[in-house]
């Protein structure tokens, strides 16, 4: 049985080498740089591979999303009709949730004005809210959004979310629904967005949602959090709001072009907070072990939990 590895862009060799680690007795195979049989290749192990590869596989059985998202690689028109796994992974859930609380943090303890006193040699003590008084609005209630959403509760954020359908579970408010969506803005000082690319979503993070948030939180304004996708999110909106007011910060690991062109204005500005679509990252050790038990179960004939939905999208 062998897996082909195709993610273009990343460091084949420890991915190989963790597959050869935990799959004894399988082989791996680069799809660059390396020669294969397009027959011999059973299940597919990718990130972003270039369209058209997955369609040459004629004895392919299933594709293993190498992260949680799968809007690129639904983007390839010729993907052929085999169960798509996307990743659910602690590893990835708890790395994500490290970023979201590592930028909720920031803007509470008001780093960026702290950052900005530093460069001027300023000792200054701004007035400090409490975490409770920041009501945080989390958009996208999935597997990572759930994670952050506790995490946040348990360090006292005042936590709602909005969802598509009701959360009997949820331990915090949850509004439901397009119809739900103004009333979870109005109460939203941070907004955390961990939601899928999709037709539905896309473009969802504009100026028009923006002139929804609360205007009468602790924060002096509205702060935006994305580690969903760039496309989510409408970047000229998004500075046209800084500049005016509308959002008093953002934290941004998502762009509408990755990477973020040198030329963008996002880089340089005070009230922007930048990481290079770093929230949680997919690696080798962490992942590799997951994606070889769910073959093992989908060899003996089993369903797998996270086989992503093409219609939905994600
Ligand atoms: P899940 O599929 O578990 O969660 C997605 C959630 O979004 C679901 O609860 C879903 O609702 C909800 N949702 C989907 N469409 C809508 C909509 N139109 N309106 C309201 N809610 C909607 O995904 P994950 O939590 O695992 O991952 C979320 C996203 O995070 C990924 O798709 C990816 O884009 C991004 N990501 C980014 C990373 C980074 O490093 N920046 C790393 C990993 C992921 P429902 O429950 O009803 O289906
Ligand atoms: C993912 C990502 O979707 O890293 O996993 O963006």
């Amino acid at each position: 049985m062998t897996i082909l590895f195709a993610a273009e862009g990343w460091d084949p060799a420890p991915w190989i080498q963790a597959f050869e680690k935990h799959g004894e007795g399988r082989r791996a195979v680069m799809s660059v740089g390396q020669e294969f049989d397009p027959a011999s290749i059973h299940y597919a192990a990718v990130w972003k591979p270039r369209p058209g590869l997955l369609a040459s596989l004629p004895n392919l059985r299933a594709i293993f999303n190498l992260g949680a998202g799968v809007d690129a690689l639904l983007a390839d028109t010729t993907l052929p009709d085999v169960p798509i796994i996307r990743i659910v992974n602690p590893d990835l859930t708890v790395r994500m949730t490290e970023w979201v609380v590592l930028q909720a943090l920031f803007h509470l303890r008001q780093m960026p004005a702290y950052q900005a006193q530093q460069a001027r040699r300023e000792w200054r003590q701004l007035a400090q809210p409490a975490a409770r008084e920041v009501r945080v609005g989390l958009m996208g209630y999935g597997v990572l959004g759930r994670d952050s959403a506790e995490v946040l509760q348990r360090l006292g954020f005042d936590v709602a979310v909005w969802a598509r359908r009701p959360q009997p579970e949820a331990d915090c408010p949850v509004f439901v629904g397009k119809d739900a969506l103004p009333a979870f803005l109005a109460r939203t000082d941070m907004l955390v967005v961990l939601l899928p690319l999709t037709p539905e979503t896309r473009g969802i993070l504009d100026r028009t949602l923006f002139e929804r948030l609360a205007r009468d939180g602790v924060l002096g304004g509205p702060v935006l959090i994305n580690a969903g996708r760039g496309l989510l999110q409408v970047e000229a909106d998004i500075l046209a709001a800084l500049e005016s007011g509308l959002l008093a910060g953002a934290s941004l690991d998502v762009f509408e072009t990755e990477p973020l062109p040198a030329t963008s204005p996002l880089w340089t500005h005070p009230k922007i907070v930048i990481t290079p679509h770093v929230a949680a990252d997919s690696t080798p050790e962490g992942l590799v072990g997951g994606i070889l038990a769910d073959i093992a179960r989908f060899e003996r004939g089993e369903t797998l939990p996270n086989e992503v939905d093409r219609q939905s999208g994600y």
